[in-house]
C-alpha cells in the first residue's frame, strides 16, 4: 500500500480565534501541544546507533530540524541517485513533507540534506561520514553502499516516530555533530531456512529489510532439506513440483520461481546485501530423492519428510549421475545469482563417512570452483582439500576443532555462527513459545557477549570473514515468528560483525537497543521485550494527526 505523501505541520501553532473553536481547530491545537510535550527532550543523542558507529563527536550546539521545505541533493551519480530515493521514500510517510530529490556536482546541504560521492572519502569501501550542522545534514561517503549505511544511521537519529507509515506531528529533530564509521568484517550476515518452512517473498523482502537498518550486507537462505526443495532448477524439474510440495508439520511447502528468486536478489542487492544460495549436500536431501529416486543409494524412492530429525537421507555419491545432477543444479543456481558465494552445506551427512565424505566434498568444490564462483560449507568441509576462495561456516558451541583450524591454516577463511550465540532458532528462555534448546538458552547478552575475531581457538582474527546469525525454521511458521526471534538479537550480531571491538560494551548496547523498541513498535514489527532491556515506558505512540490534509504533489 502506498501513502500519498503530505505537506507537514506548521512549525507555528495554529491562531487561537476569536469566536468560538470548531472541533478541528481544537484538535489541531491539542495535536500541537502534544508534539511540543513529547519532544522536550530534545533529539536523539549522536550515540544512540546500533551498530555502534566506530567514531562519534557529538556537538550539541549544531543540533538541526528537518524542515517542510528540505531538499535532498545528491552527486549526480546513479549509486547516490538511487540512495537519494531511498532516504526520501523512508522520510516522506511519516513527515508528510515532499522532500524532492534533485543531483549537483557539488552537493552542499544548503538546509536540507547531502549525499555526496567522493572517491577520495575516507572511510573505505562500505564506510561514510555524517556531519549534522546547523546548515543540514551531509552524508560522504566513497561508494553507494558508504551512503547506503549513513542513511541508516541517519534514520536511528530522527524521533521514533519516522517509522510511521502515515503522517504524525513531530519536531524532526536531530543531533548535531559527527559520526565517521566503517566496519569491522566484511561478511554480515543472517541465514533465514526456507526450506523447513516455506515463506513467500515478501516475508523474505521484510527480512531483507530488517538485515539493512543495521548494515548486515549477506543474507544467506537455506534452499533446501530433507523437507522441501524452494528453488526452480529447469533441468530437474521434479525438485519443486515434487520435492516443494513438502514442509514440517504437513504444510503445503512452495517454491521460488526463477523470477521470484530475481526478485529477492535484486531487491537485496538495491539494499547492498548479498544473497547466499544454499544447496545443501550429500545430505539433507530427502526432498530430491522423493522427485528423483535415482539420486537415491537404493534407487528407490524414500516417503516425503514433514519431521525434524536430521542425517537420515543423502545422495548416492558412488553414482556419477549425482555428479551430473550437482553440476545442473549448482551451475543453475550459480547462473541466478549475481553474488561471489555458493554454499553447498555439507552438514550431518551422517550416512557418508571419512574418505567418501572427503571426495564427495571435493569434486562438489571443483564444480563450485569451474562455476567462477566461491565455496562455502558448514565446517564439516573442513577435511577436505582446500580450494581458492574456500569459506567455512563454523557453527560449533565450544569454539574448538583441530581439523577446522587445520583447514584455515590451509587457506580456508572462516564465517562464525556458533550455535550458542548466534543461533536465532534457540529460545531465550525455557517459556519462549517457538525454537530450540539444543545448544543452550540464548538471551540477548549470550547473543552479544562473545568476540567473532577470537571465538575460535586457534584461528587469527585476519582469517575471519564475518559473522552470521542463522535462523532455523523447523518451529518457526509465520513472518511474526520469524520477526520473534530475529528481534531484537539481530542488532546484537550485527553490532559483532560491524562495530570495532573497542566499543564492545554490554551496559551501553542494552540501552541503545532500548531505543530501538519504540521503533519496531511504530513500525509494526514484532519482537521479543527481552526482559534485560529497558525498553522505554514513556508513550511512543506518535500523535496522529486529526485535521485533514490536503493532496499536494510530491515529485
Ligand atoms: C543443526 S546447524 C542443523 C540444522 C538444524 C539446526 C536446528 C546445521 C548446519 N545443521 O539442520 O535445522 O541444527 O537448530
Amino acid at each position: 500500500m502506498s501513502t500519498t505523501p503530505t505537506p507537514g505541520p506548521t512549525a507555528v501553532p495554529a491562531p487561537v480565534p476569536a469566536e468560538e473553536p470548531d472541533a478541528a481547530t481544537l484538535a489541531h491545537a491539542a495535536e500541537q501541544t502534544a508534539a511540543t510535550l513529547l519532544t522536550t527532550a530534545g533529539p536523539h543523542r549522536l550515540t544512540d546507533v546500533v551498530p555502534a558507529p566506530y567514531h562519534v563527536q557529538p556537538d550539541p550546539a549544531a543540533d538541526w530540524v528537518l524542515p517542510a521545505d528540505a531538499i535532498i541533493v545528491a552527486s549526480a551519480d546513479p549509486a547516490a541517485l538511487a540512495v537519494a530515493e531511498q532516504l526520501a521514500d523512508l522520510l516522506r510517510p511519516a513527515t508528510g513533507y515532499p522532500l524532492p530529490v534533485t543531483d549537483s556536482t557539488t552537493p552542499t546541504p544548503a538546509g536540507g540534506i547531502a549525499l555526496v560521492l567522493d572517491d577520495n572519502a575516507d572511510p573505505g569501501a562500505e564506510g561514510y561520514r555524517l556531519d549534522i550542522t546547523t546548515h543540514g545534514v551531509r552524508v560522504t561517503a566513497a561508494t553507494g553502499a558508504g551512503l547506503f549505511y549513513g542513511v541508516q544511521t541517519l534514520r536511528q537519529l530522527l524521533p521514533a516516530a519516522i517509522e510511521s507509515p502515515e503522517p504524525v506531528t513531530e519536531h524532526w529533530a536531530l543531533p548535531g555533530g559527527t559520526i565517521t564509521d566503517t566496519p569491522r568484517f566484511p561478511y554480515r550476515g543472517a541465514m533465514l531456512d526456507v526450506a523447513r518452512h516455506f515463506f513467500a517473498v515478501e516475508d523474505v523482502l521484510r527480512v531483507v529489510d530488517h538485515l539493512a537498518r543495521y548494515k548486515l550486507n549477506h543474507l544467506h537462505l537455506h534452499l533446501t532439506d530433507d523437507q522441501g526443495w524452494r528453488i526452480t532448477v529447469d533441468s530437474w524439474p521434479k525438485l519443486t513440483t515434487v520435492g516443494g510440495t513438502t514442509e514440517v508439520g504437513g504444510g503445503p511447502g512452495g517454491h521460488y520461481t526463477t523470477a521470484d528468486y530475481a526478485r529477492i536478489v535484486s531487491y537485496a542487492a538495491s539494499r547492498h546485501i548479498t544473497v547466499v544460495p544454499e544447496i545443501d549436500l550429500p545430505g539433507h536431501t530427502n526432498s530430491a530423492l522423493v522427485a528423483y529416486p535415482e539420486l537415491a543409494p537404493d534407487k528407490t524412492p524414500p516417503p516425503p519428510y514433514t519431521g525434524t530429525e536430521v542425517g537420515f537421507s543423502y545422495v548416492d555419491p558412488a553414482d556419477e549421475r549425482t555428479y551430473d545432477f550437482v553440476a545442473d543444479v549448482l551451475g543453475e543456481v550459480a547462473a541466478l545469482t549475481p553474488g561471489p558465494w555458493l554454499h553447498v552445506g555439507g552438514d550431518e551427512a551422517f550416512k557418508v563417512k571419512g574418505e567418501v565424505y572427503t571426495g564427495f566434498v571435493e569434486r562438489v568444490q571443483r564444480i563450485v570452483a569451474d562455476l567462477g564462483k566461491a565455496v562455502v560449507g558448514w565446517h564439516q568441509l573442513a577435511p577436505a582439500a582446500h580450494v581458492d576462495g574456500r569459506v567455512l561456516q563454523w557453527w560449533g558451541t565450544n569454539g574448538e576443532d583441530p581439523t577446522t583450524v587445520d583447514a584455515v591454516r590451509r587457506g580456508a577463511r572462516l564465517i562464525v555462527s556458533p550455535g550458542n550465540h548466534a543461533y536465532l532458532d534457540m529460545k531465550y528462555a525455557a517459556d519462549t513459545p517457538i525454537g530450540h534448546d539444543w545448544a543452550g538458552l540464548i538471551d540477548v547478552r549470550k547473543a552479544y557477549d562473545w568476540d567473532p575475531g577470537t571465538h575460535v581457538a586457534g584461528v587469527p582474527a585476519e582469517a575471519v570473514l564475518g559473522v552470521e546469525a542463522p535462523l532455523w525454521t523447523e518451529s518457526v511458521t509465520s513472518l511474526a515468528d520469524i520477526e520473534l526471534l530475529l528481534l531484537p538479537r539481530l542488532p546484537a550480531i550485527a553490532e559483532l560483525g560491524w562495530s570495532p571491538r573497542a566499543r564492545h560494551d554490554w551496559a551501553s548496547f542494552r540501552d541503545r537497543l532500548a531505543s530501538q523498541g519504540p521503533r519496531w513498535t511504530t513500525a509494526g514489527i514484532t519482537y521479543h521485550r527481552a526482559p534485560e532491556i529497558p525498553w522505554p515506558t514513556t508513550p511512543t505512540i506518535p500523535t496522529q494527526r486529526t485535521t485533514p490534509q490536503p493532496d499536494t504533489a510530491t515529485r
